[in-house]
């Protein structure tokens, strides 16, 4: 823990960052804050709308795509915006910006109800655009983690650094150098519902299992990676099966920052063909993956009984 925490601005200031970038984050921090505070005072409830996959809208889905488009628009610097929440690519300054910013302003939204953390996911791109850009390109990624606290977990391409929201409004350094051991005491098994047509995952959960290892599973991946970078090990799965043959969650604004931050903290992520997540160009803004993410070793036997067992 740091005796004399810095804010944000004057932490990545310290680390190098470039004025641009840095000026960009701390437009979308303030976004996180303002996301943080709505979720705590918003209205919870149904927007009676829907996004593009047909899946009910929350108030809160749609005021927070609102506040981080609004930053992203004020910061000056964006050429364009790709959000869950829009089917279509937001240009703000095309050729004239600096970055692209790719997010999903609520992940796990649907879990509201229930009180349990949720999240914010972005990755910053330089240029205009994203079709054939990949997770390898990223120059920043990082999530909001809205739970009894707010955090911003963060990396700029080397280490990951996790801040946390103080009473004064300012993210401040709270952990740096967030690492990932190559084997994990807990395991995050999304999409059981795969294992009838996938009998290698129960005979991977049953390996866990007899490993002895712990279930942590809330159904939203902001808290689920989050707990794998915090507690320094863990693995998260979620293959796909015949309702999402490419896998549910989205490559651009979920799986490619989150495996960027897992990647830069020593752990591994690749598709359950065993493809790197940052090596996957996009091809759409939507494309989905599956992934496998986490412990590096433990991110390796899950391939392994993939791969003995081909569908
Ligand atoms: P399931 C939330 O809806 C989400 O997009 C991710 O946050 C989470 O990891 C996944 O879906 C959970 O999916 O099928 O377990 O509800």
């Amino acid at each position: 823990m740091h005796k004399n925490p810095q804010n944000l601005n004057a932490f990545l200031f310290d680390q190098g960052c470039s004025e641009d970038l840095r000026s960009l984050l701390t437009f979308i921090a303030r976004a996180g804050k303002y996301v943080a505070h709505a979720i705590k005072t918003g209205d919870i409830g149904k927007a009676g709308t829907s996004n593009l996959y047909g899946e009910e809208q929350l108030s809160l889905d749609i005021l927070a795509d609102e506040i981080f488009g609004e930053h992203l628009v004020e910061s000056n610097l964006v050429s364009a915006f790709a959000s869950e929440e829009q089917e279509q690519l937001v240009t703000i300054l095309g050729d004239n910006g600096k970055f692209s910013v790719a997010f999903d302003p609520l992940d796990g939204s649907s879990l509201i109800d229930t009180n349990v953390t949720i999240g914010s996911i972005f990755a910053i791109w330089e240029g205009n655009g994203f079709l054939g850009r990949k997770g390898s390109e990223i120059v920043a990624a990082g999530y909001f983690s809205y739970g009894p606290r707010t955090t911003l977990v963060l990396s700029l391409g080397n280490i990951v650094d996790e801040f946390v929201l103080n009473d004064i409004g300012e993210f401040q350094i709270y952990r740096s150098n967030l690492c990932i051991k190559p084997t994990s005491k807990t395991f995050s098994p999304g999409n059981l519902r795969a294992i009838p047509e996938k009998p290698a995952y129960a005979h991977l959960l049953q390996h866990w299992i007899s490993n002895t290892k712990t279930l942590r599973y809330t159904g939203g991946m902001v808290p689920d990676i989050n707990s794998i970078l915090c507690k320094g090990n863990g693995i998260f799965t979620y293959p796909s099966h015949s309702q999402y043959p490419q896998g549910k969650l989205r490559l651009l604004y979920e799986c490619a920052p989150m495996a960027f931050i897992v990647n830069c903290a020593g752990g591994k992520a690749v598709n359950e063909k065993g493809n790197p997540i940052l090596d996957i160009a996009c091809e759409n803004l939507h494309d989905r993956t599956s992934i496998f993410l986490g412990s590096t070793q433990e991110v390796d036997t899950s391939i392994e009984f993939f791969q003995r067992i081909h569908y």
